[in-house]
């Protein structure tokens, strides 16, 4: 049975998307931008809004073992694998009002514009806000997908605090998970017949090129590590240069080189690093660092420019410790591969944007996703829009409403074209 798009189309209320996404925005720290970190006060509310106006849309309601929040829209065969469409409504700090918040509205539009337009599908649709994706936890990120897949037990929750300070599973519980059996939450090959996320593209590719849909081929992988440096707390002024073992000069040749390993011609066109977060002990004005711990981030979508770019970093950091005369660590919390989409995926999203008469281009996704976190058990898909100057983690982060929409029909034609091919 072939569904005119318009038939749907017609019913993604431009409107109600705008309500909705000033509605969730609403919803942050009050002393910082579009601040709504996973398992604060904002987030909970904001997660009680969002099962309300998923319930108003007609959805089940439940939250997973995992704690994430999933909207269920039966299908004719209720008992089979499911459709799955979503993304994340925790931010950054001083984040954006875009990042995954668009891919979770747009799918629950998405899920309005269907019943309305009276289209059963054939398998059940679940819209998920997949729970804690943002690094707000070291080496547990994505929390909701990473469980979902599998990646992670109850075991490994053990002894994690929040940033609140609050043990993370109490966090789980309190969001409506069992953090002692978050393995129910699990998925396995099979359950998923295929995933969709719609999100901002956070770089400037869609927006110099002028083109108002992207179909993403690949994830690029986020690898994370925990470096400290020990030299000797000393006295800024009395300690002369060959006299010190100073740790923060020494971080910061490391973080200068991290940026000459992704500028090097083999690595740049796919490779990034950085180091986003650091502490410096005593942090005095006029004391030397003594001590120094950071996090340094490698990300690339080739495997192996991944693998090339981690290795330097570590020699970077042995070569300067041992000529500083620092002590050093080195722990790698998180290991991530990157990740291809599947040919059948992009053909489906191709489809739906040529259906549609939406330009589009395929390009890769710089960030990472839940959809990453998924690709193991599940087909995954996912969608860009563009978003003003790139920008994004940032409070400047901006989406057209215009995009959005055009960015829901892709979604809703494409569930639809699955739901009639798989
Ligand atoms: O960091 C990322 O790429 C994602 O926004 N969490
Ligand atoms: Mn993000
Ligand atoms: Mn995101």
């Amino acid at each position: 049975m072939t569904i005119a798009p318009e038939s749907f189309t017609a019913h993604v209320d431009p409107a109600r998307i705008q309500r909705d996404w000033e509605a969730l925005a609403a919803f942050t720290a009050p002393e910082l931008p579009y601040t709504r970190k996973a398992f604060s006060i904002p987030y909970k509310e904001a997660r009680e809004w969002l099962a309300e106006r998923m319930r108003d849309a007609g959805l089940q309601v439940r939250v997973d073992a995992a704690s994430n929040l999933i909207g269920r829209l039966p299908g004719e065969r209720d008992d089979g694998p499911v459709l799955m469409a979503g993304s994340h409504i925790d931010t950054v700090e001083a984040g954006g009002r875009f990042d995954g918040i668009v891919g979770v509205l747009g799918a629950l539009e998405a899920a309005r514009a269907l019943q309305e337009a009276g289209v059963v599908l054939l398998h059940p649709l679940e819209i998920v806000d997949f729970t804690c994706e943002e690094p707000t936890l070291t080496g547990m990120t994505p929390l909701g997908s990473r469980i979902m897949a599998g990646a992670l037990t109850s075991n490994d929750l053990i002894g994690v605090l929040t940033p609140l300070d609050e043990s993370l599973a109490d966090a789980i519980n309190a969001l409506g998970g069992d953090s002692a059996h978050v393995e129910q939450a699990r998925l396995a090959a099979g359950d998923i017949a295929a995933y969709l996320e719609l999100h901002i593209e956070q770089g400037p590719v869609l927006e110099r090129a002028n083109v108002p849909i992207g179909v993403v081929t690949a994830i690029a992988a986020r690898c994370s590590c925990f470096i400290t440096l020990d030299g000797q707390a000393d006295h800024a002024g009395a300690t002369l240069i060959p006299d010190r073992r100073d740790a923060l000069a020494g971080a910061a040749e490391v973080v200068l080189a991290l940026e000459q390993i992704a500028s090097d011609s083999e690595l740049i066109e796919e490779t990034v690093g950085t180091v986003g977060w650091m502490r410096l002990f005593p942090n005095m004005v006029n004391i030397i660092p003594g001590h120094v711990e950071f996090r340094a981030e490698v990300r690339s979508t080739d495997a192996r420019m991944l693998e090339t770019a981690k290795s330097r970093l570590q020699a970077v950091v042995e070569e300067t410790a041992t000529r500083r005369g620092l002590q050093f660590t080195l722990q790698w919390e998180d290991m991530e591969q990157p990740v291809t989409i599947p040919d059948r995926l992009q053909s489906i999203l191709v489809q739906a944007c040529q259906t549609l008469g939406l330009p589009f281009m395929q390009l890769p996704s710089r960030a990472t996703h839940d959809a990453a976190r998924l690709a193991s058990i599940a087909p995954v898909g996912m969608l860009f829009i563009p978003c003003k100057e790139g920008k994004s983690h940032v409070p400047e982060e901006w989406a057209e409403l215009d995009h959005i929409v055009q960015g829901v029909h892709t979604l809703s034609y494409a569930l639809v074209l699955l739901d009639q091919s798989l």
